[in-house]
Parts: C-alpha cells; sequence; structure tokens
C-alpha cells in the first residue's frame, strides 16, 4: 500500500473505508467458526455480528493501531473483539424486555429468528468471546500488560462504567420528567457518554494499546474518542428528526411526537447540529499532537460521522 497525505485521502477515504471492513468481516467470519459443539449458538452469534454493520468501531480501532505506529494485523482481534461486544449489546437491547424490536438494519431481530432464549445465550457467548478472543489472538504479539490494559478497556466499556450504566439510566429515564433543559441534558448526556462513547472510546483505546501507544497518545485518542462518541448520538438525534419529519411532512420528528428525550428536543435542530460540529472541531483537537497525515483516517472518520445519512 502507498502513503496517504490528508489532502490525497479525502477522495481514497471510501474505498479506505470498503477496504477496511472487508478485512474486518473476514476476521470476524473466521473469529466465530459454524460447528459443534452448541451450532445454534453459533448460528445466532453469526446471524447478528455478521449481518452488516457499518463497522465504525473496529475501523476506528485498526486506525488508532496505526496512526500510533503498529501494524494493522495487531489490532484486528481488539477490532473483533470491539463488534462482539457491538452486536451482543444491539441483540440485548432488542429483547422484549427492552426495546422489544422486531427489526434491526433491515431483518428480523435475533430473538425472532432464533428466540429469546438461544438470542440471551448468543449475548453471553459473545462477551466471553470477546475476551477470549483479544487474549488468545494479541498474546504472541503483545506484552502482557498490554494485553491486560487492553482487556480492563474492553470490560470497562461493558459493565456499570458502560453499555450497562447507559442503558439502566436509559431504562430509568422512561417517563421521567425533568425540572428544566439542563437537567434533562445532563441526564441524555450520561446516557450517551455509556450507551455509545465508552465503546468508540474502548475501541480507539484498545487499538492504541495493543499498537505500543504512549500513555499521553492514549489519553488523547480516548478524548478524541468520547467526542465522537458523543457527536454520533446528536447526529443521530438529528437525523431521526430531520428523517421522520420528511417522511411526515412535518416539522416535528418521531421522537418528538413519543416522548424520548433527544438533543433536538431539548436544544433544538439548529443548537443540536451547532454541537455535532463542535463536538467533531473538538474530536480533531485532540488529534493535533499527532503528525496530520497519519492522522487522516481518524480525521476522515469523525467527519464521515458527522456527516452520515444513516
Ligand atoms: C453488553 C450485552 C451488553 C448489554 C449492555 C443492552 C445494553 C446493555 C446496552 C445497549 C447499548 C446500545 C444498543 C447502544 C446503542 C449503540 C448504537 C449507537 C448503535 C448503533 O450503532 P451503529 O450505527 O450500528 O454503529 P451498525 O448497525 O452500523 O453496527
Amino acid at each position: 500500500s502507498h502513503t496517504l497525505t490528508a489532502e490525497s485521502f479525502e477522495s481514497e477515504f471510501l474505498s479506505y473505508m470498503k477496504r477496511k471492513s472487508k478485512l474486518v468481516n473476514k476476521a470476524l467470519e473466521e473469529a466465530v467458526p459454524l460447528c459443534e459443539p452448541v451450532l445454534k449458538i453459533r448460528e445466532a452469534m453469526r446471524y447478528t455480528l455478521l449481518s452488516g454493520g457499518k463497522r465504525i468501531r473496529p475501523m476506528i480501532c485498526l486506525a488508532a493501531c496505526e496512526l500510533v505506529g503498529g501494524k494493522e494485523s495487531t489490532a484486528m482481534p481488539a477490532a473483533c473483539a470491539i463488534e462482539m461486544i457491538h452486536a451482543s449489546s444491539l441483540i440485548q437491547d432488542d429483547l422484549p424486555c427492552m426495546d422489544d424490536d422486531s427489526l434491526r438494519r433491515g431483518k428480523p431481530t435475533n430473538h425472532k429468528v432464533f428466540g429469546e432464549n438461544i438470542a440471551i445465550l448468543a449475548v453471553d457467548a459473545l462477551i466471553a468471546l470477546a475476551i477470549k478472543h483479544t487474549v488468545e489472538s494479541t498474546s504472541s504479539e503483545v506484552p502482557p500488560v498490554r494485553v491486560l490494559r487492553a482487556v480492563l478497556e474492553i470490560v470497562k466499556a461493558v459493565g456499570t462504567e458502560g453499555l450497562v450504566a447507559g442503558q439502566a439510566a436509559d431504562l430509568a429515564g422512561e417517563g421521567m420528567s425533568f425540572d428544566n433543559d439542563e437537567a434533562g441534558l445532563e441526564h441524555l448526556e450520561f446516557i450517551h457518554i455509556h450507551k455509545t462513547a465508552a465503546l468508540l472510546e474502548a475501541a480507539v483505546v484498545m487499538g492504541a494499546i495493543v499498537g505500543g501507544a504512549s500513555d499521553e497518545e492514549i489519553e488523547s485518542l480516548r478524548s478524541y474518542a468520547r467526542c465522537v462518541g458523543l457527536m454520533f448520538q446528536v447526529v443521530d438525534d438529528v437525523l431521526d428528526v430531520t428523517k421522520s419529519s420528511e417522511e411526515l411532512g412535518k416539522t416535528a420528528g418521531k421522537d418528538l411526537i413519543s416522548g424520548k428525550l433527544t438533543y433536538p428536543k431539548v436544544m433544538g435542530v439548529e443548537k443540536s447540529r451547532d454541537y455535532a460540529d463542535k463536538l467533531n472541531r473538538e474530536a480533531r483537537e485532540h488529534l493535533k499532537t499527532f503528525d496530520s497525515d497519519k492522522a487522516a483516517p481518524l480525521l476522515f472518520l469523525a467527519d464521515y460521522v458527522f456527516n452520515r445519512q444513516n
């Protein structure tokens, strides 16, 4: 492969993303072979894991590793592990006792296809496999202390400091009313920092750790990831409103009607857009200490999240 400059990268970004997601898909495919025992569980794991997400988390993990001078292949197990956690959280989020969704990525949700019992076991197995895969597949190349630090990042992103905290706050907030917009915003940010930003943060930081980053580099990348994670959700909320208002031909989106707390609801669409823009600029600011050509993929990934239409 050839060297890219920040300028030439723009035109190459889409093919860069395609190439990376192809590699990730192949590695994921190999990480969960369809075999006995528990063939049915593996089928359920593969169903969600291989059903075509955007692969933002693995990509950002590989890019962080390469930014700090590591090889892409060194971060591939960590990238896959993050996507396994992501898939497990989607399966769990869709269950009847949570969001009770029947469609995900345009396909029937895991429990609709395999039943709730199998879906729950697939969640457990994906979380366990994520840890196993990280340890087993990075240990030959990465020093044990770094493997341990990487594992710590991923388990923190799952538990009561991460996804679980976000989901719990989300559940607790249902039907809750807030004294003022500020209280609403605080609750909203807590949810998104935990439900969305935590896993993006783990992705970036794991990539950096296995790639040999210094503590300073790790912390810059952590800050970058937090901004991107939060921005992801602000953009998501804005898209929800603009999409459904297009569909309905109204100014109000479906979230405004259903009563779920969103950024546009708390601060309006315009201010939400400004906020996303601010977070994008902040994210880029955190990469200032890196060589700008080398940081190009992460800079463009931030723009991609900012500009995405779905
Ligand atoms: C760790 C199993 C487990 C559960 C923790 C259920 C739960 C508790 C947390 C829910 C977390 C969740 C579903 C957060 C939403 C994250 C999010 C932004 C999803 C959409 O991400 P994209 O757009 O999806 O990257 P694709 O489909 O592209 O992969």
